[in-house]
């Protein structure tokens, strides 16, 4: 330290100046946090993945957003409609830190021939917008929705190879099983996209066999998102998706992938 400095310490303050010095930087943090707009904040959207050439109803869930919101996207052609705004309901034992604690509800209309494989999204109140929310839109294979009941190996959905299914955990201790026939041998990938869309899910994803074996498992692969690759003898298979929590709820939704690997 500079005699300069080191000398300046001696002068000695008055007790009351001391205290306001101390007490300055706090008194700007309570102005800041006074002063702080409160910005709307997207969480997830749910679906996130949306077709082209359709009308889908999509609920936005973050933070401040029930009150009168509009949505753009850097992409023309696409159209949206806020169909209502409102507090969103936080299941049991969840965070709404995390799946947000209030909703928008969109339709947006996709036009045929919407050549991009994502739709960023914002939401503005008066000046004030949120940070960007990318939209899945379509997919390289061929896209089904998940059909309710699924939630057992008897209750099992079919699906084909490749094939993406976008499905929800719709409540807590849910389970989703897909069936899958490998007419021969080959190495599968299956994989789950949730959490890095801003989903509530935390994935598990496990292979059965047949026989009901558990082939193999994983957690988590991608950040908290599952995904496997194995190679499989020629027969029939079950998919299972939970949530390591055992949650599930509104703010749940995933997209299943599943293809053969060279
Ligand atoms: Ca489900
Ligand atoms: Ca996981």
């Amino acid at each position: 330290m500079s005699s300069r400095f080191a000398g300046s310490c001696r002068i000695p303050l008055s007790t009351t100046l001391r205290q306001v010095l101390l007490l300055f930087p706090l008194m700007a943090t309570v102005a800041v946090a006074q002063d702080k707009p409160e910005v709307p904040r997207i969480a997830v959207a749910v679906p996130f993945a949306i077709p082209a050439n359709a009308t889908t109803k999509v609920v936005v869930r973050g933070w401040k957003l029930n009150r009168d919101l509009e949505a753009k996207s850097t992409i023309g052609g696409v159209t949206f409609k806020v169909v209502r705004h409102d507090n969103a309901p936080i299941p049991n034992g969840q965070d709404a830190k995390q799946i947000g604690d209030t909703l928008v509800e969109l339709e947006i209309t996709v036009p045929a021939g919407f050549s991009s494989a994502s739709l960023p999204i914002r939401l503005f109140a008066g000046e004030m917008e949120s940070t960007e929310y990318t939209l899945l839109v379509g997919g390289r294979d061929p896209v089904v929705s998940e059909i309710e009941p699924n939630d057992g190996f008897r209750q099992a959905q079919a699906i084909a190879i490749p094939q993406i299914v976008d499905g929800q955990l719709h409540a807590d201790r849910n389970v989703d099983v897909y069936a899958v026939n490998l007419g021969v041998p080959q190495k599968l990938l299956v994989e789950i996209i949730a959490r890095r869309q801003g989903s509530g899910l935390d994935s598990v994803l496990t292979i059965f066999d047949a026989k009901g074996n558990k082939i193999d498992s994983n957690d988590d692969a991608v950040g908290a998102d599952s995904r496997i690759e194995i190679p499989l003898a020629a027969g029939p298979y079950w998919i299972v998706i939970q949530d390591a929590n055992d949650h599930g709820g509104p703010a749940h939704p995933y997209r299943l992938v599943v293809q053969s690997l060279p």
